[in-house]
């Protein structure tokens, strides 16, 4: 045993001075490609040290840099070779810093820290729109496809996994101004592993669904792809039983942006990826005929119109599109589009609607509708990767959320998106730089504090009870026919004007000298200023949909018959207190695993590839408290470890403590890495925890590890041979 243990110390130290190879390797190449880790940097990095740094690599096509374990993502705007099946060999089980960063590195590492320590992981990932998000997790996932152990029934849900995402895709992402695929709802999926390692399933949260699109676009940007796609991509005897024309332009909830053709997108063949992975996730002729039915529908009902009768009430002008929709009896969908159904004690009384209303009655339909569609989807791809087997699963989280965006004109979709990526801000903040400060404090470590922007005021701002910009909203909602979106401006006004992060047209002169329209209000978020237009807030947060609205719905043969169940909509309810309350529960979730981060950055505003806009990287760069994570990051430690989870791993590298240490884990780690000769500065003991300065001595740690194991095993199965 001594005599292994003596090998094995050789290897590591060996290890060690191989990746410090490596790493030196790569600083003598700084000149031309950049540094890959910017804990590598001089210790005293400027902000504009960090840009030159990002821009250099960025010309270089080396859209990767580490800060430790984060990894920076710059955008390319263009494909870059980087992603085969080659490449995933090459990362697969190498050592997080032997490679050049890659996103893979970063899969593989979290990977194995989960096989290892058998337990729950997520990454998150951030940046604003358009800034990688989408693409970074899908590449992780490709990963684990291709990278996991396979059978054939895994390869199914492997299969299945890989699917969902242009599914989802289709229904859930649209050409905003940002980004030509943005996500326009948050996602949030776990891919279960079993003890092997093979991915067995997996599970997707779906939040705040943009559906206020499917009625109205912007200029320049589009409704959900599955329309386009339908209209350009579908067959021609399916385009005829669903009585839809093959011009987006005859549909009314498909021109409003001007721009139904985009060149970098294709419907036609995205159309037939939809159309294969909805066979393979699972979906029956039936459920696909009846999903189309709906999409269908909802472009029908967009296109019925409205006159005014003699009393100046709405009434149906154009019978053409009614037989399409729904299944609905044309009685009722007559009735229901142009009357308001009010429940008086003894009778039903039916109020007609004037034009405006029954425009919005129709389009409050169509939201209804698509919103409940694509909660199906949802639950349709979870029942297909659903892993039956009961035994216990570690799991990898993906979140991917819309992010940070600011238009020229801001409405309550970009509050619930800004909101949402201002508590993952606050999530990354609480867990990078708050607590890991906190810790070395708790564990006695030696510590000078790295000051940082908190943004929770600006969380608190929007959701504290009974002030908070949402309770204030919420408020308002409850006084119907009272109250408008400029007496919900006042409210803010009244109830939080002095906050340091709000403006308005009253107050704005004091605060930033910047003028502003009466019915706007500012929000100075972390990730800069956004006016918001206070029309439409009250409207949105109710999400109204008439009693027969609902009527409708239920009577709905193709609804019915998709849904299968009876379908519940309450009458009103409050949009943005049950975004804020999943996003508390998704916080739950994200808590009790282990977080790792890619930080994704756009290098320009135009979408262009070889671009890099100085101006908005720094801006990135700093409102993604990226200087101050390198800060605690270079004088902190990479690796922490409980004192017991280090001594009962490694412990066989040492004789002292292997294989029946008595003493306490603290004093049997001491031995142990006083044995493997840790230089002083690499290490601190806490008062629970082994901290480790840099990852590359845990990795030749780990290393040892496994070429103890190795021998071990090989030793045992020489022992047993001819039993
Ligand atoms: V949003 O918040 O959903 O609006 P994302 O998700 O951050 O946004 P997305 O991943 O969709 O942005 O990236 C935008 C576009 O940039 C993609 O459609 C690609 O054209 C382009 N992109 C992003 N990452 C890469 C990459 N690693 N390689 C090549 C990329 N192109
Ligand atoms: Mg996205």
């Amino acid at each position: 045993m001594t005599h292994m243990v003596l090998e094995v110390k050789e290897s590591l130290e060996e290890r060690c001075n191989q990746i410090l190879r490596n790493m030196e390797a790569s600083l003598t190449a700084r000149d031309r490609v950049g540094i890959q880790d910017f804990v590598l940097l001089d210790p005293h990095t400027s902000e504009s040290a960090f840009l030159d740094n990002l821009r250099k690599r960025f010309h270089e096509n080396l859209i990767y840099t580490y800060i430790g374990t984060l990894l920076v993502s710059v955008n390319p705007y263009k494909e870059l070779d980087i992603y085969s099946k080659k490449q995933m060999d090459t990362y697969m089980g190498v050592n997080f810093f032997e490679l050049p960063p890659h996103i893979y590195a970063l899969a593989d590492n979290v990977f194995r820290t989960m096989q290892s320590e058998f337990n729950n992981h997520f990454i998150l990932i951030s940046g604003e729109s358009g800034a990688g998000k989408t693409e970074a997790s899908k590449k992780i996932l490709q990963f684990y496809a291709v990278s996991c152990p396979s059978t054939k029934l895994l390869n199914n849900v492997r299969d299945r996994l890989l699917l969902s995402n242009p599914v989802l895709e289709a229904f859930g992402n649209a050409k905003t101004l940002k980004n030509d695929n943005s996500s326009r709802f948050g996602k949030y999926m776990d891919i279960q592993f079993d003890h092997q390692g093979g991915a067995v399933g997996g599970h997707i949260l779906s939040y705040l669904l943009e559906k206020s699109r499917v009625v109205h676009q912007n200029h320049g940007e589009r409704n959900f792809h599955i329309f386009y796609q339908l209209v350009e991509g579908g067959e021609e005897d399916l385009l005829r039983w669903l009585g839809l024309e093959r011009n987006c332009k005859n549909y009314r909830y498909l021109v409003q942006g001007d721009c139904a053709k985009v060149s970098s997108i294709n419907d036609k063949s995205d159309w037939k990826t939809v159309r294969k992975a909805l066979s393979v996730i699972e979906f029956s002729e039936s459920d696909t005929e009846h999903l189309f039915g709906i999409i269908a529908s909802v472009l029908h009902l967009g296109n019925i119109k409205f006159d005014v009768d003699a009393r100046g009430y709405a009434t149906l002008n154009n019978n053409q599109e009614m037989h399409w929709l729904l299944g609905i009896p044309n009685q009722v969908l007559q009735q229901g589009l142009t009357h308001r159904k009010i429940e008086a004690k003894t009778e039903e009384v039916f109020s007609p609607f004037s034009v405006d209303h029954a425009v919005y009655a129709r389009d409050a339909l169509a939201k209804a509708i698509y919103g409940r569609t694509f909660n199906w989807l949802v639950n349709k791809i979870n029942e297909s990767l659903a892993n039956k087997d009961s035994s216990r699963k570690t799991v990898i989280g993906l979140l991917d959320i819309y992010g940070f965006e600011v238009f020229s004109v801001n409405s309550f979709e970009q509050f619930c998106i800004n909101y949402c990526n201002e508590k993952l801000q606050q999530l990354f903040i609480e867990l990078t730089l708050k607590s890991e400060q906190e810790e070395y404090e708790m564990e006695g470590i030696e510590w000078e504090p790295v000051p940082y922007f908190n943004n929770k005021i600006i969380c608190d701002l929007v959701e504290e009870k009974f002030r908070g910009i949402i309770s204030l909203l919420d408020e308002e909602c409850l006084r119907p026919g009272e109250a408008t979106d400029i007496t919900f401006l006042e409210k803010m006004e009244e109830k939080i004007g002095g906050h340091p992060h709000f403006v308005t047209h009253k107050l704005g002169d004091q605060k930033t000298r910047k003028t502003l329209d009466r019915g706007d209000f500012r929000l100075l978020h972390y990730a800069g200023e956004v006016t918001y237009c206070v029309v439409g807030f009250l409207d949105k947060n109710n999400d109204l949909l008439y009693r027969n609205g609902k009527e409708m719905m239920e009577l709905s043969v193709s609804l019915m018959s998709c849904f299968h169940v009876i379908i519940y909509l309450p009458m009103t309810f409050k949009v943005v207190t049950q975004f804020k309350s999943s996003l508390v529960g998704l916080t739950e979730i994200l808590m009790s695993k282990e977080p790792w981060y890619v930080r994704c950055i756009k290098p320009n505003e135009a979408k262009q590839p070889g671009h890099f806009n100085d101006v908005l990287v720094r801006h990135q760069v700093k409102y993604l408290g990226l200087m101050e994570h390198l800060r605690v990051r270079r004088a902190g430690f990479a690796y922490r470890r409980k004192y017991e989870i280090f001594l009962q791993r490694y412990k066989p590298l040492c004789p002292d403590t292997w294989p029946n240490w008595k003493g306490t884990a603290a004093e049997g780690v001491q031995l142990l890495i006083k044995h493997l000769g840790y230089k002083p500065d690499e290490y601190k003991m806490g008062r629970t925890k082994i901290f480790i300065r840099h990852p590359r001595t845990l990795f030749a740690t780990e290393d040892a590890f496994q070429v103890c194991k190795h021998k071990l095993a090989t030793r045992i199965q020489a022992k047993y041979k001819g039993f």
